[in-house]
């Protein structure tokens, strides 16, 4: 296969992205799995290397990893009732034990206690569900002998990149159409080059045409991957913030159940990265038998019907929308139409400050019932509203803004403000 040069390959990966990523763009939220032999014990996912576990000792945990059947319909189930529209399962993390068949290695879900190919469930239960389809990939690998001494040995070094193309290849060829190629920690090498992404990339592409790959093989890609913090990329580049349940584990740990999230706290997270037009992958952690944790169920589900209601506001293209216009909330953006979600209800009137264009009118986005408003030459008072918020599930409400034209908003603009 001829391998373009950086600028090439990359020049036709920008020029292809933005029909790539219409989907993505518009789905806005996955659910992230991290699920492997760390499970069992329930102390993160980095368990081998924090607790200084031997590779000898870890090895054990594979003839006791046996997940029940159907674990990746229960979460694509969960995925899909919680208004997920795509999910990212790790296939190998760094313990390096391999969830699929693979040829590269007998430390793998077939060839061990498990018996079966846990990618090829998550795969068919995303496509019984509608979801799309993402596989985590981890570069560093703490069991194969090649995986920490590539680093100064050319001859460990060529085997560890022959392991790693050939594992990233199988994923490629052997199910079907993937959407969502998503690499991580790059160790031991620390340049595209030391990887030689740019052909495993192009391997990858010239198998899966449509894929997005996110900026984890150290080369741009698609998308960035603010990780614990939802931030937009400041690049202008299109964004994922992913997010542990927790604030602590990726993987298992019935510990940290205690700080889970809310569903106000996934809202937020949500609003912001609507109003950034990013998108935001949210983590669950499996119990060693496939469970889902019981402290993610009843948030999820709860934004999820959130989602049913007020999904205008958070699907589709969304153009940015900066600044603050009240501490009450923030907002999302499609064209003439801004979203106020209103997280700290004011009571009667609602005053959003730093609209420099006329407003043709207000509503509430679930039920369409208009809101009288005065506005000012900086500032729209919306008036006669409930005393209490009008929702009552997560205590967020959306009203809409329509405008006549794309909206100003500058809350310290001090530009002529508009003639009224
Ligand atoms: O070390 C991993 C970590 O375990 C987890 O998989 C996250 C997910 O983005 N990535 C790495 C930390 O950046």
């Amino acid at each position: 296969m001829k391998i373009y040069s950086k600028k090439q390959y990359e020049s036709k990966v920008d020029r292809t992205r933005p029909q790539r990523m219409k989907w993505w763009n518009e789905a806005r939220y996955g659910m992230f799995v991290h699920w492997g032999l760390y499970s069992l014990l329930g102390r993160n996912e980095w368990v081998q290397a924090i607790e200084c576990i031997s590779k000898k000792e870890y090895e054990k945990l594979a003839m006791q990893f046996c997940p029940k059947p159907h674990s990746a319909r229960e979460w694509a189930r969960l995925a899909k009732n919680a208004g997920m529209k795509y999910m990212v399962m790790t296939t190998k993390h760094h313990e390096g034990f391999c969830l699929w068949n693979t040829e590269q290695t007998n430390y793998n879900a077939v060839k061990t206690a498990c018996g079966r190919d846990l990618v090829a469930e998550h795969v068919d239960a995303c496509r019984e569900f509608g979801l799309k389809i993402g596989f985590y990939y981890s570069l560093m690998d703490w069991h194969h002998p090649d995986g920490a001494r590539a680093a100064h040995d050319p001859a460990a070094r060529q085997r560890f990149l022959d392991f790693t193309k050939g594992c990233v290849r199988e994923l490629m060829t052997n199910y079907g159409k993937i959407d969502i190629l998503w690499y991580d920690v790059a160790r031991p090498f620390h340049s595209h080059e030391g990887w030689e992404s740019l052909a495993m990339n192009q391997m990858v592409r010239s198998l899966q045409p449509h894929i997005l790959i996110n900026n984890r093989s150290l080369l741009n890609e698609d998308f960035t991957t603010p990780e614990e913090r939802v931030e937009a990329a400041e690049s202008g580049r299109e964004w994922e913030a992913c997010m542990t349940f927790n604030n602590v584990s990726w993987g298992y740990m019935p510990s940290a159940a205690c700080d889970r999230h809310s569903s106000r706290d996934i809202l937020n997270m949500l609003n912001t990265a609507c109003s950034g037009t990013g998108n935001l992958l949210l983590n669950i952690g499996p119990a060693p038998d496939g469970s889902i944790p019981q402290e993610a169920i009843e948030p999820l589900i709860t934004v999820g019907k959130w989602l049913k209601k007020n999904g205008e506001a958070v699907y589709g293209k969304l153009d940015k929308s900066n600044g603050k216009a009240s501490a009450c909330g923030n907002f999302s953006r499609k064209g003439k139409k801004v979203y106020f979600w209103c997280r700290y209800w004011p009571g009667k009137e609602l005053t959003l400050g730093g609209f420099k264009t006329l407003l043709k009118s207000a509503r509430f986005l679930i039920n369409n019932r208009k809101i009288e408003f005065e506005q000012t030459k900086n500032r729209i008072i919306l008036k006669n509203m409930p005393l209490r918020n009008p929702d009552k599930s997560v205590g967020v409400t959306v009203i809409v803004l329509e405008f006549p034209t794309t909206p100003r908003h500058d809350v310290f603009d001090n530009t002529p403000a508009l003639h009224i």
